[in-house]
């Protein structure tokens, strides 16, 4: 397994140790007896491309570097994980970051709040008096598996990395409205505008992540101001973030300055053409079906690769989407059979994913090793994906099955 630990100053103690002692002497031996570093070597000499400032803080072990914008969680990281860890939970910027001062004052960060019977603005310390609550959710990339995609499509090539499951903590946007003396008339959907800076000479439309999705989300979406009990970092949104449970990554607004319930979507290019599921080659346009909801979808995280002969657990996560995740079955003979898995750990609720593990006992040989969720309305995820345009959506099982070799 991979370090784990929380803190960066730990993870750089550890690879300079591991540095130190593979110049040593004797590093040899020190390698073989020590699985840990036989694993952590390899993985940091292929990874070289460092951590971005903002995020230094993340354990550079567990996470892979696309770009300054990007990066995601190593497929061995998740382990046998309920939660995922603050500091190898993907990064996913569609434009840089704002800075570092959005969140020396925490409290006194400001929300607009239009469409409501009373429009105002709020800070956060007041939003926090309003209600608090707390909910587990699987965050995912909408193009999280784009990396198992053939036809090159362009963006950041994730396999299963682009995916946490993390706790927020925050006020539900109900308690927002109510307080703003309820919606405005027509409402139709809940409009989150990130508190980005655009960049001078550039159309702000055409930039801008301002994100709506359907008014029905307003049964479980919260603003956040906490993840994983910690004050909520810069990196993933701070001071406070629009959490819609169930729904893509792109819909969950970072750094959000305004909350507006509109009678229209929002007219910036990323909900206009931006994040709309259409065949290779066409462009993107209002008529074509957004990046909502979520859909079932499982991952194998260990065994990845080779494994020893004799009895192994084979486990990895699955979650439903906007619905729970109800059954898992595995194969170890590249889907040919299947066999039901046990969902282990707590159940965090049903937007959060699971934790499945099936016991085998591995003959030496090659395995072709796949995860197969079903949700609780009967939804199962498909051997294959069909390619659209942006490579989103990719939960088929084939693609995300893994090669090991028994020895
Ligand atoms: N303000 C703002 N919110 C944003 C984005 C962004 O670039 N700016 N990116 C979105 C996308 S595409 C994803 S997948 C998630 C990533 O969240 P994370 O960086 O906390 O993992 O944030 C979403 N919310
Ligand atoms: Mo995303």
């Amino acid at each position: 397994m991979l370090n784990r630990s929380d803190k960066t100053s730990e993870a750089t103690t550890a690879v300079s140790r591991r540095h130190f002692i593979v110049a040593g002497a004797g590093a040899a031996g020190v390698i073989a007896a020590n699985p840990e570093f036989a694993v952590g070597a390899p993985a940091l000499a292929q990874d070289a491309k460092a951590l971005p400032d903002y995020v230094a803080w993340k354990n550079a072990n567990a996470m892979i570097v696309h770009s300054k914008n990007t990066m995601e969680t190593k497929r061995e990281a998740f382990g046998a994980g309920v939660i995922t860890p603050a500091d190898q939970l993907y990064v996913r910027n569609n434009i840089a970051a704002p800075g570092n001062d959005i969140v020396a004052d925490r409290n006194a960060w400001n929300l607009s709040i239009e469409g409501v019977k009373n429009p105002r603005t709020m800070k956060l310390s007041e939003l926090k008096g309003l209600g608090v609550d707390t909910v587990a959710m699987v965050l995912q990339c909408s193009g999280n598996g784009r990396g198992f995609f053939s036809h090159k499509a362009s963006g950041s090539p994730w396999k299963v990395g682009a995916a946490g499951n993390v706790i927020w903590s925050g006020v539900p946007v109900r308690a927002v409205v109510a307080a703003c003396g309820g919606l405005a008339d027509g409402a139709k959907f809940i409009t989150g505008t990130g508190g980005e800076t655009i960049p001078q000479g550039l159309d702000p439309k055409k930039v801008m992540v301002e994100r709506s999705v359907p008014i029905a989300a307003l049964d479980h979406a919260m603003l956040a101001w906490e993840m994983n009990g910690a004050d909520l970092s810069l990196a993933h949104g701070g001071p406070l973030r629009l959490v819609v449970p169930g729904y893509y990554g792109v819909n969950n607004v970072k750094y959000i300055k305004r909350l507006a319930f509109t009678a229209a979507e929002s007219d910036a290019n990323i909900q206009t053409t931006g994040y709309r599921v259409r065949p290779v080659g066409q462009k993107g346009a209002p008529s074509q079906p957004s990046m909502w909801q979520m859909t079932v979808k499982s991952w194998v995280t260990h065994p990845l690769k080779d494994n020893a002969k004799g009895p192994t657990q084979i486990y990895g996560v699955a979650f439903g989407g906007d619905n729970p995740v109800k059954g898992v079955e595995v194969s170890t003979d590249g889907g040919k059979s299947w066999k039901a898995a046990k969902l282990i750990g707590p159940d965090l609720g049903p937007f959060a994913w699971r934790v499945f593990v099936l016991s085998a006992d591995l003959q030496p040989g090659s395995y072709s090793i796949a995860s197969r969720a079903t949700d609780s309305k009967g939804n199962v995820q498909p051997e294959d994906f069909e390619p659209n345009e942006r490579a989103y959506g990719h939960n088929g099982w084939k693609a995300h099955a893994v090669s090991v070799t028994v020895v």
